[in-house]
């Protein structure tokens, strides 16, 4: 019995992006009011997890990694009504407190709860749950799921059919959801449609079966690396495109291939260039552009604002713009009834104590998913 103590177990601390994570004891509290203690069961590893130690994405260290995690509750603080111990559950970067201005509106799914974008790798009161060698850690994206144990707020706590298996369904806490979201709620791809998807890691082949979903008829798959290009034709993939085979700006190959631009284009890298090759990919007139990929921190998008005169529409969200905890367990439900494939994102599983072998793998462009196992 645990609840109410420190639990010690191991857990993936990052002390320095300059070095590999390093596998530790940490200390686990237990769950304040509102909290939530989750014994975590699998984790993809996300491409934001490797901005963050490439130094793109700048979050406070030390600090545990991980967002895309599914695992079980152990514990719950005070006022914690919506799960309880044993419910199997998948942590999401994103909250829905269902309370503000954001939650409140129709379409808002970016919470006000937590900024996001601007990371303070601590709990709402400002304090944080892990110690490691007597020293506080931080958590990442209110999340931490290289490790154990974590602690989360309940609303940021999305619970899961009972019959949910975690190993596979932990791609629907980020990858999955934000690509396929983006495909299906932002962009609204619409039946017959012609698609280009700049990126075919883990987040863009999500990108690709939600166009597919959507009815899409042509979709143009962009990526530097071959093995990604072929992989992505199984997902729905129509037309691949290594952008280092041409001469010429990639935009200027998709508009020529399509006649006058795609429908719906999307950026799934994380880099200015691709950010701005995918707005000018759409049509000048009635294209959607939709951005998901995390750029470099202080980076800016340029581009002559005449792009958006002529019609375009450039947009992007985080978690596929679905409130997550009223959306993923409808995701989960379709996942359920065979309506969603989860099986060709992942190309590896690992233990979780070999973590820094699964972002060597991401890295190499090798895995679109590596899931670690606890
Ligand atoms: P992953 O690294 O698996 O995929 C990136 C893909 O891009 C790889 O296949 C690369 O080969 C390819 N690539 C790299 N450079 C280029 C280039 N110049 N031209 C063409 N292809 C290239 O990452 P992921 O799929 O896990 O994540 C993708 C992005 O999405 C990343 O920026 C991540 O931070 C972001 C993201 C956003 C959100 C959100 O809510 N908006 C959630 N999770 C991840
Ligand atoms: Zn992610
Ligand atoms: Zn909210």
């Amino acid at each position: 019995e645990t609840t109410g103590k420190v639990i010690t177990c191991k857990a993936a601390v990052t002390w320095t992006i300059d070095a590999p994570m390093s596998i530790e004891d940490v200390e686990v509290d237990p769950p304040k009011a509102g909290e939530v203690r989750i014994k975590i069961i699998s984790s993809g590893i996300c491409g934001s997890d490797n901005h963050v130690l490439e130094g793109d994405f700048k979050v406070p260290l030390p600090v545990i990694l991980g967002h895309e995690g599914a695992g079980i509750v152990e514990s719950i603080g005070e006022g914690v009504s919506s799960v309880k111990p044993g419910d199997k559950v998948l942590t999401v970067f994103l909250p829905q407190c269902r309370k503000c201005d954001s939650c409140l509106h129709a379409k808002g799914n970016c919470c006000l709860k937590e900024d996001v974008r601007h990371p303070v790798g601590l709990m709402l009161d400002g304090t944080s749950r892990f110690t490691c060698r007597g020293r506080k850690l931080h958590n990442a994206f209110g999340t931490s799921t290289f490790t154990e144990y974590t602690v989360m707020h309940e609303i940021s706590v999305v619970k899961l059919d009972e019959a949910a298996p975690l190993e596979k369904v932990c791609l629907l806490a980020c990858g999955f959801t934000t690509g396929y979201g983006s495909a299906i709620n932002k962009a609204r791809v619409t039946p017959g449609s012609t698609c280009v998807v700049f990126g075919l890691g883990g987040v863009g082949s999500s990108v690709v079966l939600g166009c597919k979903a959507a009815g899409a008829a042509r979709i143009i798959g962009i990526d530097i690396n071959e093995e990604k290009l072929a992989r992505a034709k199984a997902l729905g993939v129509t037309d691949c495109l290594n952008p280092r085979n041409f001469k010429k700006p990639i935009q200027q190959v998709v508009v020529e291939m399509t006649g006058f631009g795609a429908d719906f284009s999307f950026e799934a890298i994380g880099t200015i260039d691709t950010m701005v090759a995918a707005l000018e990919s759409c049509n000048s007139s009635y294209g959607v552009c939709v951005i998901i990929g995390v750029a470099p921190e202080k980076s800016q998008l340029a581009f002559n604002p005449m792009q958006l005169l002529s019609g375009r529409t450039l947009k992007g969200c985080f978690l596929g713009d679905f409130k997550t905890r009223d959306h993923v367990p409808l995701l989960v439900d379709d996942y359920m009834k065979n309506k969603i494939n989860l099986d060709p994102l992942i190309t590896h599983r690992l233990p979780f104590l070999k973590v820094n072998e699964g972002f060597d793998l991401l890295r190499s462009g090798k895995s679109v998913r590596c899931v670690l196992s606890f």
